[in-house]
C-alpha cells in the first residue's frame, strides 16, 4: 500500500514541479521555433507514457497484493497483450521521431542566401572566421597549422586572402540575415551550443559539420560547448553579439583579414602545441 502510494505521489510531484518549476527555457532569439515545438511534443508524449505507466503500476500493486488463500496464476506470454503494446509503442516512437525527421531537413538545408561563418573550435576556445569581400571563406587544413596561423588556413587559396580571423573572441553578427555555421575542430571533438537560438551542432576533428539559422534578436548570447572535451570543458565559453546592420558594420571595419594578420612574421612559423594537444588526449 504504501509502494502504491509512493508511486502515486510521484506522478503527482513530477506533475506539480512542470507546472510551478521556474526553470524553463531562455527566450528564444532565432527562426528555430519549430525546435520549441518539437520538444513540447516530445514532452507530451513521453510525459503521458510516464503518468501512465507509473499509475498502473501503483494500480497493480493495490488491486493484486497479497491475500491470505489466493494464489498468483503463471502467465509467461499473451500474445494478444504483446501485439497491443508493440503497436502502441512503435506509433508513439514514430510520434516522437517525424516531426523531429522533418525539422532536421530545415535545419540543414541552407538557403542560398546565407553567409558563410565559419567556428573554429580547439581546447578551450572558440574562433571563428568570416568570409571577406569575396563573400567565400578560404579553404583549411589542420596540417598548416602554426604559431601564426592557428586556425590552419590555406595562404596558397586566393579566397582566404580576404577572410577576417576573429581568434579566440567575441563574433558578431548582423540581425535578421540568415547565417550558415560552418563547425571545425582542430583538437578533440566540440560542440557548439547557443541555448537562444536553439541551435547546435557537434564538431569532429577532421569533418565539417554545419547548421543554419537567422538572429531575430539583438543581444549578447553566450556559446557553450555541449560536448565534454577535457578539463576546461566548463570553461570553453564564448559571446556571440547579435548588432543591427549598422554596428555589425562598425565592427566588422575594425576586424583584421588573414592577410593582414600574416604579414608582419613570416619568418620561422613555429608549429602551434595545439597539433600535438590531438595526440595527449
Ligand atoms: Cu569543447
Amino acid at each position: 500500500m504504501a509502494i502504491a502510494l509512493v508511486l502515486v505521489l510521484i506522478v503527482v510531484g513530477s506533475v506539480l514541479f512542470h507546472v510551478l518549476s521556474p526553470w524553463w527555457w531562455t527566450p528564444i532569439a532565432s527562426n528555430w521555433g519549430y525546435i520549441d515545438s518539437t520538444l513540447v511534443m516530445t514532452f507530451w508524449i513521453t510525459g503521458a507514457v510516464f503518468s501512465a505507466v507509473v499509475l498502473f503500476m501503483a494500480y497493480c500493486i493495490f488491486r493484486f497484493r497479497h491475500k491470505e488463500g489466493q494464489k498468483a496464476a503463471y502467465e509467461p506470454e499473451s500474445r494478444k497483450l504483446e501485439s497491443w503494446l508493440t503497436v502502441v509503442t512503435a506509433v508513439g516512437v514514430a510520434a516522437m521521431l517525424a516531426p523531429g525527421l522533418f525539422v532536421w531537413s530545415q535545419f540543414i538545408t541552407v538557403p542560398k542566401d546565407a553567409t558563410e561563418v565559419e567556428v573554429v573550435a580547439q581546447q578551450w576556445q572558440w574562433s571563428f572566421r568570416l568570409p571577406g569581400a569575396d563573400g567565400k571563406l578560404g579553404t583549411s587544413n589542420a596540417r598548416l597549422i602554426t604559431a601564426d596561423n592557428p586556425l590552419g588556413i590555406n595562404p596558397d587559396d586566393p579566397n582566404s586572402k580576404d577572410d577576417v580571423v576573429v581568434q579566440a573572441a567575441d563574433l558578431h553578427l548582423p540581425i535578421d540575415k540568415p547565417v550558415k555555421m560552418v563547425l571545425r575542430s582542430i583538437d578533440v571533438l566540440h560542440d557548439f551550443y547557443v541555448p537562444e537560438f536553439r541551435a547546435k551542432m557537434d564538431m569532429v576533428p577532421g569533418m565539417i559539420t554545419y547548421f543554419w539559422f537567422t538572429p531575430t534578436r539583438t543581444g549578447t548570447f553566450e556559446v557553450l560547448c555541449a560536448e565534454l572535451c577535457g578539463v576546461g570543458h566548463a570553461f570553453m565559453r564564448g559571446t556571440v553579439l547579435v548588432d543591427s546592420e549598422q554596428d555589425y558594420q562598425t565592427w566588422l571595419q575594425q576586424q583584421a583579414t588573414f592577410a593582414q594578420l600574416s604579414q608582419p612574421s613570416k619568418v620561422g612559423a613555429l608549429v602551434a602545441p595545439s597539433a600535438s594537444k590531438a595526440k595527449v588526449q
